[in-house]
């Protein structure tokens, strides 16, 4: 397959709902959508840096300079007959993952396509139905938290993740388990925790939760090590792990017992499968995180999380819990047993629709 043109959009879309972790308070969303066009097909991947360096060090417009000067160059023209030929092309880049996977994970597509097999097929998943639940952020007040997540319960999610920081934590934590005591939950609180609060983070023990993500530092696995041993609740990580080599690392050491995948943060959808298998030969559960995506990066989301080890529910919520009216559909509906169903139609499964793609859109590169 030629790679004959990539095109990248920058879009910026309201958020259905205002979503606060500890690093701050999103109203909108914007992200960079990359186009493939081989054969007349067209690939497609979501960019899921932010606006600024919160999250992780990228940015949208660290992404757009990356992929324009570095990476689109290193397959403009060129024969692309697997993903392993994009990975291997972009292994001079250090760093900047969120931007390698958004153009890996539009040749996945197109490659996808032009075989007539789904995303899913193609990374070798199976399943038809994915286990889902949903991130509720930090809410003004606890009476709008507890409302927020009645919400989703009578939605049908059967799994909630709070987000925690320092003074919303165990408190927020405990009013939620008393009103849902059978509720599958679990916080995440994006590194705003250091070793000294061991003692505060040892009170959430009492509760019951699936796991502690990302409590410390966003780059660090050793004091997440210790950190482990004084804790009940299984810890597991997300920032901290952003290749294959991390994952194993922070596994040797013992530095958590899941670890959250998202196919940006990791460099694309061969990296998350390695990390996949990598976890699954060492007994390690893992589940699919989110970026508050489009329906085309909650495709590729989907599709990741039909692989066998992805057996806690994944951060992938139905399309109406981030936005108004997606940039692409069809949307992703809950169904009654709280999954999404996977998309069987060759590559994403999804299709983007121009008109709302040039409303949203801020800049593209053609
Ligand atoms: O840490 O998992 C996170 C959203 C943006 C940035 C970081 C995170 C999140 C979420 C939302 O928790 C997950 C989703 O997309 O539903
Ligand atoms: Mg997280």
């Amino acid at each position: 397959m030629k790679i004959e043109r990539v095109e990248l959009h920058h879009v910026d879309m309201p958020l259905a709902h205002p979503f606060e972790t500890s690093f701050g308070r999103e109203i909108t969303r914007p992200c960079i959508l990359v186009a493939v066009h081989a054969g007349g097909l067209t690939g497609w991947g979501e960019c899921t840096a932010h606006g600024g360096p919160w999250y992780s060090s990228e940015t949208i417009e660290t992404a757009w300079h990356v992929l324009r000067d570095f990476l689109i160059p290193q397959v403009l023209g060129q024969e692309v007959d697997s993903p392993a030929d994009v990975v291997a092309r972009f292994k001079r880049v250090r760093g900047h993952p969120m931007a390698r996977a958004a153009l890996e994970n539009a040749v996945w597509d197109a490659l996808a396509q032009a075989q007539s097999l789904s995303l899913t097929v193609m990374l070798g998943g199976g399943r038809d139905r994915v286990p889902v639940g949903v991130s509720v952020g930090i809410e003004p007040t606890l009476d709008e938290l507890l409302d927020r997540v009645a919400g989703h319960v009578a939605e049908g999610y059967r799994r909630v993740k709070l987000k925690i920081k320092p003074g919303w934590d165990v408190e927020a934590v405990r009013a939620v388990r008393e009103r849902w005591p059978d509720l599958q939950l679990q916080v995440d609180a994006n590194s705003a925790y250091t070793l000294d609060d061991a003692p505060l983070l040892r009170e959430l023990d009492e509760f019951d939760l699936t796991l502690i993500e990302q409590p410390l530092h966003y780059d660090d696995i050793v004091d997440h090590a210790q950190l482990a041993r004084q804790l009940r609740t299984p810890l597991c990580l997300d920032e901290s792990i952003h290749s294959p080599e991390h994952a194993r690392w922070a596994l040797d050491i013992d530095a958590c017992r899941i670890i959250n995948i998202k196919v940006g943060r990791v460099g694309g959808l061969t990296a998350a499968r390695q990390i996949h298998d990598l976890c699954s030969e060492r007994g390690v559960p893992v589940w699919c995180g989110g970026m508050l995506e489009t329906n085309v990066g909650r495709a590729a989301n989907v599709a990741l999380a039909t692989l066998p080890n992805f057996t806690l529910p994944g951060d992938i919520s139905a399309s109406a819990r981030y936005y108004r009216q997606d940039i692409a559909e069809p949307n992703f509906v809950l169904n009654d047993d709280s999954t999404l169903s996977v998309p069987t139609e060759p590559g994403l499964g999804v299709c983007v629709i121009p008109k709302r793609l040039t409303a949203a859109r801020l800049r593209h590169l053609a």
